[in-house]
């Protein structure tokens, strides 16, 4: 039990700047109250997850969402709330000049102007400290023949070279995937299997990052995660919960029982240990619901079930393995998963000096009145209008 407490302790979960601003579907953003109107505020917020949480001490932030003249104040400003920066998201999809796609575009002054801002995320790496950028390409086709699928992937590999080489010491960039949209027909980067390629030719600073909600249904993550974590090219996840499509609903809100399956191939696979630099970061939006708690409940649902993933007796399920054990394997796994841990979890917390119950701790504290009278006009998470 120390061990598994230990290891809880020491687990470390990124929230993002975006899940604090205000978010909708393409048909409605709905403004809530005390919604933060710039950046800092968003770190602000996001400290709040850390006071009541315990393990969610860095913020992602997204450019140009996050856009300011001072990079290094603005880290300044997160270390002063006891928060650092985390993954920087580049953000190539929300100019006109990308309806064509971006580093993968047939214009070559576009596919220039998408890794300049790419370059630029490194540059705000420098600024703020952080050491990992995060790659997403909204690059795709909708029509059959609409472009030369082959050459889109030299032109993605020129670029990810360029942004590769510019990378320091220390520094890393997180390739993620996605099956579709917002192209339909064809995605350039598509499955791990195409962000594992590239990355396996660029070295060992270029890794894959797994978003949770970016799979076809029925796809079995941890399978991926197992693979890409035995290659060392698990870099991180981006967590968030899916019924339909890219859906960024609570992480284990949807599907608790995956996020146990792929917690338990993370602790097989040695992805807790720090060397390793596995990042566990959300990347949701809190449209319907109080982003705050939003955040707070995300942090816990992800410490659930690394909890429960911790508990398997790994050496009888070996034994049961080893046996051809079918349903004795089974069972000790679903032991571990039917086990509830949150008296395990409210006694950690009670000995990192933090409330048992950080959802009632954060309702009680008056933070969130206080925001509500003091902010007005809160700004869009960037997407979603
Ligand atoms: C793309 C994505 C990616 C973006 C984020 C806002 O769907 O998951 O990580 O940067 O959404
Ligand atoms: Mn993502
Ligand atoms: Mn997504």
């Amino acid at each position: 039990m120390t061990d598994i407490k230990a290891a809880l302790r020491a687990q470390r979960i990124e929230t993002p700047s975006w899940a604090y601003g205000n978010s909708g579907t393409r048909f409605k953003v709905f403004a809530q109250k005390g919604v933060p109107r710039d950046p800092y505020e968003k770190l602000a917020d996001a400290a709040q997850v850390h006071a009541h949480t315990g393990i969610a001490p860095t913020v992602a932030l997204h450019i140009p969402w996050d856009k300011v003249d001072d990079y290094a104040d603005l880290a300044r400003h997160a270390r002063d709330l006891g928060v650092g920066i985390g993954a920087i998201n580049s953000n190539v999809f929300q100019d006109d000049d990308y309806m064509l796609g971006s580093v993968t575009n047939p214009s070559a002054r576009v596919r220039r102007k998408a890794t300049d801002h790419l370059l630029e995320c490194v540059d705000i790496m420098d600024a703020t400290g952080s050491d990992t950028l995060k790659l997403w390409f909204s690059d795709g086709l909708n029509y059959p023949g609409q472009d030369d699928i082959r050459a889109r992937q030299d032109r993605l590999a020129d670029s990810l070279a360029e942004v590769y080489a510019r990378l320091g010491d220390g520094q890393r960039f997180l390739l993620e995937y996605k099956l579709f949209e917002p192209a339909f027909y064809a995605t350039d980067v598509p499955d791990w299997g195409t962000a594992y390629a590239h990355c396996v030719k660029l070295g060992p600073k270029a890794q894959v990052v797994v978003d949770t909600g970016h799979h076809a249904p029925g796809t079995n993550i941890e399978f991926i995660v197992a693979f890409l974590l035995r290659e060392g090219k698990l870099g991180g996840f981006d967590f968030n919960s899916r019924f339909y499509a890219d859906d960024d609903l609570m992480v284990g809100a949807a599907d608790p029982f995956q996020l146990f399956r792929i917690m338990y191939e993370v602790v097989r696979g040695g992805g807790l240990e720090p060397e390793t630099g596995v990042a566990f970061m959300l990347d949701q939006c809190h449209n319907i619901e109080p982003k705050i708690p939003g955040q707070i409940r995300s942090v816990m649902n992800v410490q659930e079930a690394t909890a429960k993933a911790l508990l398997v007796d790994r050496e009888a399920l070996a034994a049961a393995q080893a046996e051809g054990d079918v349903l004795g394997a089974n069972a000790v796994f679903m032991d571990a998963f039917n086990t509830d841990v949150r008296p395990l979890l409210a006694e950690l917390r009670e000995e990192m000096g933090l409330a048992p119950d950080p959802m009632a701790a954060y309702a009680k504290s008056g933070y969130f009145e206080k925001i509500a009278a003091e902010r007005v006009g809160g700004t869009q998470a960037g997407w979603g209008a």
